[in-house]
C-alpha cells in the first residue's frame, strides 16, 4: 500500500486532516503539540473504474468498487508539529520520521489563513505567511537527511577514493530504508557540478546541496493549504501558489464535519462531493444548521472542501501513478478464483508490465515472459508503458496470470 506521511508545523491541522481522511479519532486542539507520536490509517483514493466501461460486475479485493468509483486504500500517516531547530530536538525532535521514511509522498499542512506562527502558537489571522509553514518543513527534512548521510560520509568517501565502492551504491544504501534507489542518486550526481572522483573532498554545504535535490526527488512534496474556510485565507492560498509549491486548498474541519455529519445520517455526502444535502432539517440545531450554511458557501467558493483533491490530486496529477488492473484470465477479466477485476495496483508513471508483475510478486516478475492487454486481446510491447486505468494479464514462467 502506498503511504502518505502528513507533516507541517504544530497547530496547522494535520491531525484534523488525518481524521477527516480516515475517521479515525484522535485528539485535535488548538493549541501546539498536541499529536505526541504518529497516528496510522487508511484513506482512499478515488478512481473511476473500468467495470462500467467493460461492463461487468466486479468482485474487488485489494480495493473497493462504490457505484462505479474504485477506491485504492492509501496509509496515512499523521505526524507531530516540526518546529524550527527540530533537528537539534526542540519541540518532540524529528525522530518520528522514521515511520514516514517509506513515504511516497510528503503532504506539507500549512496554516493558509496565517493565523499561527511556526512554533504553532495562535496570531493574528494573516500576519504568518504559509510559504514559510512549508519552508522550516523543508529545511528540517533536509537537516534531517543530512545527519544521516554525515554519519557514514568519511567512511564512504575514503571507500571511493580507493576505488573500493561505488559511490551511488554506498549513497543508496546510507538510504535505502527511504525507498531512495540508486537510479535516484545517480540522477542527482549526473545533474550536480559535485566531483564524482574526489568525495572526500565536498564541503558540508555540498552535502547539503545534494540531499536538498536527493529530497526533491524522491520525496515530492504537495502543500494542503488548510483552513482554507477562514476569511483571508486566500491570501495565503495565492502565496503559496506564486512560490511554486504544488497547493491544493482545502478546509480540514468541513471535511470532517461533514463526514461525521454524514456517518450520523444528518446529511448526505459523499467525500469529494462539490456539496452535501441536509436530509432531515428538523434534527439540526439553529447552530448546526447556521454551521452548516456557512460551510455550503465555502464549498460552492472552493468547489468542495478540497479534502478528497487532496488526495486524488496529489496521486493521480502531481505524482503520476497509473492505476492497473491486473487479471489472470483476459478473456473473463478475473482472478484464478473467478473474482472480476479484483486488484488494482498504483505504478509510478512509465512503469512497464514486468514492473507491474514485480509489483504483484517477484517470482511473477522473476519469471516474467510477456503481458496481455486484456481490453484489446492483444500482447503488449515489451516497451509498453502502461496507462492509466490498463486491463493486464501477466503471462509468466513462474505462474500464468496475476
Ligand atoms: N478554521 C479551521 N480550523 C481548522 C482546520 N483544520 C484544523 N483546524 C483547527 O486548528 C487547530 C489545530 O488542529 P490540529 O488538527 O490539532 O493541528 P495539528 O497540526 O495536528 O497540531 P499538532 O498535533 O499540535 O502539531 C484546531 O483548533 C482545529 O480545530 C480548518 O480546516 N479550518
Ligand atoms: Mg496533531
Amino acid at each position: 500500500m502506498e503511504l502518505a506521511g502528513l507533516v507541517g508545523k504544530p497547530n496547522a491541522g494535520k491531525s484534523t486532516l488525518f481524521s477527516a481522511l480516515t475517521l479515525v479519532d484522535v485528539p485535535i486542539a488548538n493549541y501546539p503539540f498536541t499529536t505526541k507520536s504518529p497516528n496510522r490509517g487508511v484513506t482512499y483514493l478515488r478512481f473511476n473504474c473500468v467495470c462500467r466501461e467493460l461492463g461487468v460486475k466486479d468482485n474487488p479485493r485489494n480495493s473497493l468498487c462504490v457505484d462505479g468509483v474504485r477506491l485504492i486504500p492509501i496509509q496515512i500517516i499523521d505526524c507531530p508539529g516540526i518546529v524550527p531547530q527540530a533537528h537539534l530536538g526542540r519541540g518532540l525532535g524529528l525522530q518520528f520520521l522514521d515511520e514516514i521514511r517509506q513515504a511516497s509522498a510528503l503532504i506539507v499542512v500549512a496554516d493558509a489563513s496565517g493565523g499561527t506562527d511556526l512554533e504553532g502558537n495562535i496570531v493574528e489571522p494573516g500576519t504568518q505567511d504559509p510559504v514559510e509553514d512549508v519552508r522550516l518543513v523543508e529545511r528540517e527534512l533536509d537537516e534531517w537527511l543530512l545527519g544521516i548521510i554525515a554519519r557514514d560520509w568519511p567512511r564512504i568517501a575514503r571507500a571511493v577514493e580507493a576505488k573500493q565502492a561505488a559511490l551511488s551504491e554506498e549513497i543508496a544504501r546510507v538510504f535505502s530504508g527511504l525507498g531512495i534507489g540508486r537510479e535516484e542518486v545517480e540522477a542527482v550526481i549526473s545533474r550536480s557540478e559535485l566531483s564524482l572522483a574526489h568525495p572526500t573532498g565536498w564541503k558540508k554545504e555540498e552535502l547539503r546541496i545534494f540531499v536538498n535535490e536527493l529530497r526533491r526527488l524522491s520525496k515530492p512534496i504537495i502543500v494542503a493549504a488548510n483552513k482554507a474556510d477562514v476569511p483571508g485565507a486566500q491570501k495565503g492560498v495565492k502565496r503559496l501558489v506564486d512560490a511554486g509549491y504544488e497547493t491544493i486548498p482545502c478546509s480540514a474541519e468541513a471535511e470532517r464535519a461533514l463526514r461525521i455529519a454524514a456517518e450520523r445520517g444528518l446529511v448526505s455526502y459523499r467525500p469529494g462531493d462539490k456539496t452535501f444535502k441536509i436530509i432531515d432539517d428538523s434534527r439540526l440545531s439553529p447552530a448546526q444548521k447556521k454551521a452548516l450554511d456557512r460551510l455550503a458557501a465555502f464549498m460552492e467558493k472552493n468547489g468542495g472542501t478540497g479534502v478528497q483533491d487532496l488526495i486524488d490530486r496529489a496521486y493521480l496529477g502531481i505524482l503520476g501513478y497509473i492505476p492497473v488492473f491486473p487479471v489472470e484470465d483476459p478473456a473473463r477479466l478475473t482472478d484464478k478464483n473467478g473474482n472480476v477485476l479484483p486488484d488494482v495496483y498504483l505504478l509510478k508513471p512509465g512503469s512497464g508490465p514486468r514492473d507491474l508483475a514485480y509489483k504483484i510478486h517477484s517470482e511473477l516478475g522473476e519469471g516474467y515472459l510477456y503481458a496481455i492487454d486484456a481490453r484489446r486481446k492483444l500482447k503488449l510491447s515489451s516497451d509498453y508503458r502502461l496507462r492509466p486505468g490498463d486491463v493486464v494479464s501477466i503471462v509468466s514462467a513462474a505462474k500464468r496470470g496475476a
